[in-house]
């Protein structure tokens, strides 16, 4: 965005800012943070998680021109600390706000070693103290400091001062390490690795770039300038040595032998009295339809006055620009506490051509309006982002391949009582006919990997098999630029091969799943690295092993034959054995896919038939057994998967009824039928009221609360009466959808959480579109398109499209399998905006690391693409 005339901006801020006096000085607001106009220090309103560790969302962190730039504050055991390195634990935190002044106290555990933190107010910015009750433990010295991080690609092309020298930020890294014994390290989290050491049993510490007293960040920048100034050394490391996601890091060491306030930093961020953040005018980035409704929403500084309109511009084939429209402004109010949002609506506005939206001096990019803007919007996720997260298969595009054949030697028998680094973990038994570490044959086929790592999460292989097979049941997508060869395992991208592309994958996702009902009887929680060093792998994922089967009686790194003795196979882990209810998801998933298969593929259709009927007769085995079986038992027979085992399990209606589309017996239909009826009766009383969104918890997938997802997708083959039933309860569902949609300035479930929200307003909108295709008499369209208005750009924070490489401004980097680069895979949906505490909704867009906000998922995949189909349909009804 560019601002035309700034000067209203400065004009305004003049006219809100009451106290000149106290200019720049930084106070504790009623929701525990310092703040100033522009400029806000957090101490620990976000702490660390506990789950994914280091998330670089934690500790004492600036927030500067509405920009997060520093992250991680506090007392750290490494120069660069990594995800995986250990923090301590916040004890206690208190707030004198009149005083200015925040107290924290702390422990790491495992070195009991207890300090306190002070951050107060001072001059333009805060003193950080450091205290301690008793001397720093021996074994902490030289390695217990005091850490700040900043975002290495926010400072590209920006300069540093340490004691008045100038140098500049490494766009690269490229300073200098040494090597420690392992006797001296600090343990990461779980006594794990991330250090592929090669059996030398040393550790890489890097040196410091930079050491001074005083270093200022950016001095030449005012939106990322930051002074700190210490009796105490600071030195200035480069973490990306050790890990691509790695920071800058301010740092001093805390001094042997003291007690009392042992160091002190003065730290000066650079407020700003005149300054006001830019409006962020959300509008979608593919741009509108004609005849849909067109609402730019606006994010605006709550020092910054709402204007009364905005102006719409044609760009005319010569050059130059028309006034077309100038729409009143409208606000909406304060959401999520930190800004102010106000609507524009230009629906008026229906002639095809390239458009901007020009607000308070803000002009946007150009969007077009014509017909066909909604046309394709999923082709880059099918043609190019899913095959790319395609494993066991070498993935060429023209002359770039993106990776291998990887994981080639799935997979080895996880050992018993074990627990894996990401949750996934063994009990007493393998449950299998396997010993631990030997190897399971035929698992070196199909699945995805799930996300930016390259586990195969069952859940996943499971839900999408399932949910490509309903893609295909409700809209048939008959495109075929793909090239899918099973048999020498290649993936040819923009390559027609005669098969539809979802078929393809619905046989992709069955083959992996076959496999494992036929060689270990059961799906696996997961088949994941079993080393930490592998797990956090970047590049090609055909070098994650050595694709060679691990060999015991080899010793490591010798290879012979097929056979390796190095342990890197990725592990099976089959602690989800015992009971057969377990796979009823499993089951619907291969009835489904042996349906949708038949025509196309059908010897892999005719393994998934067989496979699901042998689960099918398995759970009605078990539960004959289980009703001869004593009440408690019964009852304690309740079984988890690992952390990540979602989407096996659940109960057999969903399998019933996909057996019953497959073979039409009557059987099947009688046991989902009565599930369904409940299921529409309960939605006739679904709760009324609304919703509070801004507490969402983020990636959880809540559950609609009219739930007629089933219903909706059984009217095809379900009579009339039926039809007219659910007839019945669409206008509660309509009401809570409209509800929703009024409950946020974006008229969609904007959710924040750790994880962001994305995939919730992607499926809360899939379901809207369910309803319009078969009641479309019933339901606004226009509720299925704000869901991808709002994912294509009308969101907080930014106006960047979260699906890369779809619309104008689409995001630049996202967190794929090629994360540590920069850049994205083409058609990857970006989970969005995460909530910092307390009111900052975040989305980055020059740090792909932060998962919650750019790590696309392969399980959003199936509602993206039924959505984005849907949408096309909606659009041509609209402008019929
Ligand atoms: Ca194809
Ligand atoms: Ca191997």
């Amino acid at each position: 965005m560019k601002r035309l005339l700034p000067i209203i901006a400065a004009l305004c801020a003049l006219v809100s800012c009451v106290n000149k006096s106290d200019q720049g000085k930084l106070e504790i607001n009623e929701k525990g943070y310092f703040e100033t106009q522009g400029v806000n220090v957090l101490v620990y309103s976000n702490r660390y998680q506990g789950v994914f560790c280091d998330e670089k969302t934690a500790g004492i962190e600036i927030i500067q021109r509405g920009v997060r730039i520093a992250t991680g504050g506090g007392v750290r055991l490494m120069n660069t600390p990594e995800q995986w390195d250990i923090y301590s634990t916040l004890t206690e935190r208190t707030i004198d706000t009149l005083g200015g002044v925040i107290n924290c106290r702390f422990n790491y555990q495992d070195y009991s070693f207890q300090y306190g933190l002070t951050v107060k107010q001072e001059g333009k910015g805060v003193r950080i103290s450091v205290e301690l009750d008793e001397p720093l433990p021996a074994n902490l010295v030289g390695k217990a400091g005091l850490n700040m991080e900043f975002f290495p690609a926010t400072y590209y092309g920006k300069t540093y001062l340490v004691d008045g020298q100038s140098e500049i930020f490494p766009r690269y890294p490229s300073s200098d390490t040494e090597m420690h014994p392992n006797s001296e390290k600090i343990n990461q989290f779980w006594g794990l690795s991330t250090f592929d050491d090669r059996g030398r049993d040393e550790f890489i510490v890097p040196k410091p770039i930079s050491k001074g007293h005083t270093i200022v960040v950016a001095p030449e920048d005012e939106s990322l300038r930051v002074l700190f100034q210490s009796e105490a050394e600071l030195n200035l490391f480069d973490g990306r040595n050790l890990s691509q996601n790695g920071t800058y890091v301010v740092r001093s060491y805390l001094p042997a032998g003291k007690t009392g306030t042992v160091l002190e930093w003065y730290v000066e961020p650079t407020p700003n009295s005149d300054w006001i953040r830019e409006p962020n005018v959300g509008f979608s980035q593919i741009g509108y339809t004609p005849a849909q409704k067109k609402v730019a929403v606006i994010e605006l500084d709550r020092n910054d006055k709402v204007a009364s309109k905005a102006n719409i511009y044609r760009v005319n084939a010569d050059g130059s620009n028309t006034l077309v429209l100038e729409p009143a402004v409208k606000e909406w109010g304060v959401f999520y506490d930190r800004y102010n949002y106000a609507q524009c609506d230009f629906s008026a506005v229906r002639e095809p051509g390239t458009y901007y939206i020009e607000y308070n001096g803000v002009k946007t990019n150009p969007f077009p309006i014509n017909k066909n803007v909604y046309e394709g919007k999923w082709h880059n996720t099918m043609d190019v982002w899913l095959p790319v997260q395609m494993d066991h298969m070498m993935v060429n595009e023209a002359y770039r391949v993106w990776h291998g054949r990887s994981h080639m030697d799935d997979a080895i028998q996880a050992p018993t009582n074990y627990q894996q680094h990401d949750g996934y973990r063994m009990g007493n038994s393998t449950n299998t006919k396997y010993k631990p570490y030997e190897h399971i044959p035929g698992l070196a086929v199909g699945a995805w990997y799930d996300a930016g790592d390259f586990d195969i999460q069952s859940g996943t292989v499971i839900g999408l098999t399932n949910q490509l097979a309903e893609v295909w049941d409700i809209l048939k997508p008959e495109r075929d630029q793909t090239f899918i060869d099973q048999k020498t395992q290649f993936v040819d991208i923009h390559r027609p091969d005669g098969l539809p592309d979802v078929i393809q994958q619905v046989e992709h996702g069955a083959l992996n799943l076959c496999a494992q009902i036929e060689n270990i009887g059961f799906i696996a929680g997961g088949i994941v690295q079993g080393n930490m060093h592998q797990y956090h792998h970047l590049g090609d994922a055909v070098t994650i092993t050595d694709g060679y089967i691990y060999d015991p009686s080899l010793k490591p790194y010798e290879v012979r034959g097929n056979r390796s003795g190095t342990l890197d196979d990725r592990f099976a882990f089959t602690n989800n054995a015992g009971n057969p209810m377990g796979n009823a998801n499993v089951c619907a998933a291969l009835a489904h896919a042996a349906r949708v298969l038949a025509p196309y593929i059908p010897e892999t259709a005719e393994r998934c038939r067989k496979n699901a009927l042998k689960l099918w007769k398995e759970m009605d085995d078990y539960q004959a057994r289980m009703a001869n079986r004593p009440q408690q038992q019964q009852q304690s027979n309740g079984q988890r998967n690992g952390q990540w085992g979602g989407g096996r399990g659940g109960d057999r209606s969903a399998a019933a009824i996909q057996l019953w589309l497959l073979t039409g017996e009557q059987k099947y239909k009688d046991m989902f039928l009565p599930g369904v009826m409940r299921q529409i009766e309960a939605a006739k009383n679904a709760p009324q009221g609304v919703e509070d969104n801004r507490t969402g918890g983020g990636s959880a997938m809540r559950a609609p609360r009219v739930n007629i997802t089933t219903a909706l997708s059984l009217l095809p083959y379900m009579d009339d009466d039926f039809k007219a039933q659910v007839r019945e309860v669409i206008p509660v569902f309509v009401e809570d959808a409209k509800r929703t949609s009024e409950s946020t300035p974006y008229g969609v479930p904007v959710a924040g959480g750790t994880w962001g929200g994305s995939e919730r307003v992607i499926s809360w909108a899939q379901n809207n579109y369910m309803v319009w295709r078969y009641f479309p008499d019933l339901i606004d369209p226009e509720l299925v398109l704000s869901g991808l208005n709002f994912i294509y750009g009308n969101h907080p924070y930014s106006n960047v499209s979260f699906v890369t490489a779809v619309g104008v401004n689409t995001k630049k980097v996202a967190y794929g399998n090629n994360r540590a680069d920069y850049t994205f895979i083409p058609g990857g949906i970006a989970p969005g905006l995460v909530l910092l505490q307390p009111d900052f909704l975040e989305h980055k867009d020059d740090y792909p690391f932060l998962w919650g906000e750019n790590e696309c998922c392969t399980r959003t995949v199936p509602s993206y693409v039924t959505l984005s189909i849907g949408a096309e349909e909606v659009a041509a009804a609209l402008n019929k």
